[in-house]
């Protein structure tokens, strides 16, 4: 059994953050282990308040980690703070050194109901040391646009935009994979999305708009999805369709819980029915 390691806040209501991507792991069959960069307060109804964790906890938890149960894979969620992306940088860096990980980076900047998860000092650091030491990005589209410094409205400037982030990635020395979400289009009845391959080649992943209550951590589902996959060995393409799957599974599968967007299934693929 692989392990394989989250970065994330946590979120005490489940939909979100580390207790959500361990579900995501352990339904794909994978070990997962956390490291906590936030302490939220939320339910399913929005963001109250959100109390970093000290950056120098953050990194010995991980070094801690990394002597005993080191992960093949890191999904990186809310990071919260400048001073927590510089200990994450700080320890890619020094696994790289010694090993190959695969890195996935969800760029989570705010909150669906709009409360900021990462500061904008950590907006630059992520933007300037962590984007070229990540195998993926998973942006949607306001990351996408933050990122690029662009306003994009349809399909042809997402496609755009993920050129010129893919580029500015490789200005930095690195190489990604850019998994661009189209959840937030325009398109009412569509939620598409485009792989831009590190090699350059640009899939288009279509995806239906499903109509339910319970969206509250999609994100988070669909980059721990991903990861998850590329450890079981998927090429790229493969990975992000499968993910893509697993989060629409996830979506049609939720029951409707608390009173505002509610937690999708995370387990369903072992849900006997
Ligand atoms: O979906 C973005 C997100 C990520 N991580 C944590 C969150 C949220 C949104 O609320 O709370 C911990």
């Amino acid at each position: 059994m692989k392990t394989v390691l989250t970065i994330a806040g946590f979120d005490p209501s489940s939909g979100a953050g580390v207790t959500a991507d361990l579900m995501v792991f352990g339904a794909h069959g994978l070990f997962g282990t956390s490291a906590i960069t936030s302490l939220t307060v939320q339910s399913t109804v929005g963001v109250a308040a959100n109390h970093p964790v000290a950056a120098d906890v953050v990194l010995a938890t991980l070094r801690c980690l990394e002597q005993d149960l080191p992960a093949a894979g890191v999904k990186l969620g809310m990071l919260a703070t400048a001073p927590v992306v510089a200990a994450v940088a700080d320890f890619l860096v020094e696994v790289r050194e010694r090993r190959d990980v695969v890195v996935v980076l969800d760029p989570v900047m705010r909150s669906s109901s709009g409360r900021e998860l990462l500061d904008d000092a950590g907006v630059e650091l992520l933007r300037g040391r962590l984007l070229p030491l990540v195998d993926w990005v998973t942006p949607n589209l306001d990351e996408l646009a933050l990122l690029t410094r662009r306003s994009i409205a349809g399909r042809e400037e997402m496609a755009e935009a993920a050129v010129v982030l893919q580029q500015a990635i490789v200005r930095l020395g690195g190489r990604a994979h850019v998994l661009a979400k189209g959840g937030h289009l325009a398109e009412q009845t569509a939620s598409d999305d485009l792989l831009l391959t590190r090699d350059g080649e640009a899939h288009w992943l279509a995806g239906e708009r499903i109509a339910t209550r319970s969206t509250h951590g999609t994100g988070c589902a669909l980059s721990s999805a991903l990861l998850s996959r590329v450890m079981l060995g998927d090429a790229p393409p493969a990975a992000a369709e499968a993910a893509k799957r697993f989060v629409e599974g996830a979506l049609r599968n939720a029951v409707p819980l608390g009173q505002g967007w509610g937690p999708m299934h995370h387990l369903w693929p072992l849900w006997k029915t």
